[in-house]
């Protein structure tokens, strides 16, 4: 909404003329938007959560579902949402939202920027009464993201208890394709996977790239790896580099699984691949006491 107060607040601290403004919208949520002439970008103060990254000449690289919900606590559907402080389901049955809480949260604008490689736009978050019914109140969030003609994004995690923490996270990161019948991801040769689709079993990827033709959700752990999403129609290779990361999550969820998802396009799964740059199950976090660990996925089109 234009005559939101805290739009007008954001636009005053932290507005970048000709670059970066902030903007309300109907539903309640906030975003930051970023056009340059390198690139375009959106991140929604909700959750630090991209919604939008189009280098200069691309087509816009992340998906978005044209159904997704844009209403305070709810998940967004595509672009990168930030998962933390678990990966998928909590574990043992504990009470909290899938992927954990900080995707639904409103972070807030610690500082803006512009510079050699984009503009950049860093939010936190910090413990609140939500967090703390969960029993986290004692971390602290931060995600820069730069958009430029690549697109970079970290999120740091600080432990502030007296004690280790544990804990999962990714960035759960929407690729926009042509078709993915005709794409295939390659850098995960020869890892070891968790097949959420088939009982969590662990099988062995071998030296073939990963394709997709059936519902696909796989945890690869132990991997490090640069992935490369080649989309043989629209004849362009997007780059996922990463580092602090030792997993690395592809998902599809093809025919049936989206007809049960509201907010997706009943056709949508044929234009759109997950490769997450994460930290799950065997690969999850521990950090001692008042350390800091940075997750980072830098994505790039050739
Ligand atoms: O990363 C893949 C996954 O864990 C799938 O199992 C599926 O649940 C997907 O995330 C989306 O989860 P969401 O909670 O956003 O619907």
């Amino acid at each position: 909404m234009a005559n939101d107060p805290r739009v007008e607040e954001l636009n005053k601290n932290f507005g970048i003329p000709e670059a970066l403004k902030f903007e309300g919208e109907p539903g309640g949520l906030i975003r930051a938007v970023i056009s340059t002439p390198e690139a375009e970008g959106t991140v929604y103060l909700q959750g630090a959560h991209v919604t939008e990254w189009t280098p200069a000449g691309q087509k816009p690289v992340l998906f978005m579902s044209s159904k997704s919900l844009f209403t305070p606590g709810k998940a967004i559907r595509g672009g990168v949402p930030v998962i933390f402080p678990w990966f998928g389901g909590r574990e043992g049955g504990k009470p909290g939202p899938a992927h954990g809480f900080a995707r639904s949260m409103e972070w807030q604008v610690e500082s803006t920027a512009t510079g050699s490689n984009g503009v950049t736009v860093v939010l936190v978050l910090e413990p609140n009464d939500a967090t703390r019914a969960l029993g986290f109140d004692s971390f602290g969030l931060r995600f820069r993201v730069t958009f430029g003609a690549a697109l970079t994004m970290d999120l740091q995690t600080h432990n502030e208890s007296s004690g280790d923490f544990i804990f999962e996270e990714a960035l759960h990161t929407y690729l926009s394709i042509a078709d993915i019948h005709q794409a295939s991801v390659t850098g995960l040769e020869g890892t070891t996977f968790i097949d959420k689709t088939d009982g969590f079993k662990k099988k062995a990827q071998g030296n073939e790239p990963v394709t997709v033709a059936k519902e696909t959700d796989q945890v690869h752990l132990n991997t490090g790896a640069e992935c490369v999403v080649h989309d043989s129609v629209w004849g362009r290779t997007i780059i996922v580099d990463k580092s602090g990361s030792n997993s690395t999550v592809v998902w599809n969820p093809w025919v049936e699984k989206t007809k049960g998802m509201s907010d997706m396009g009943p056709e949508e799964w044929r234009v759109m691949i997950c490769v997450e740059t994460a930290n799950a199950s065997d690969n999850a976090v521990r950090l001692a006491p008042g350390a800091s660990h940075t997750l980072r996925a830098m994505i790039r089109v050739e």
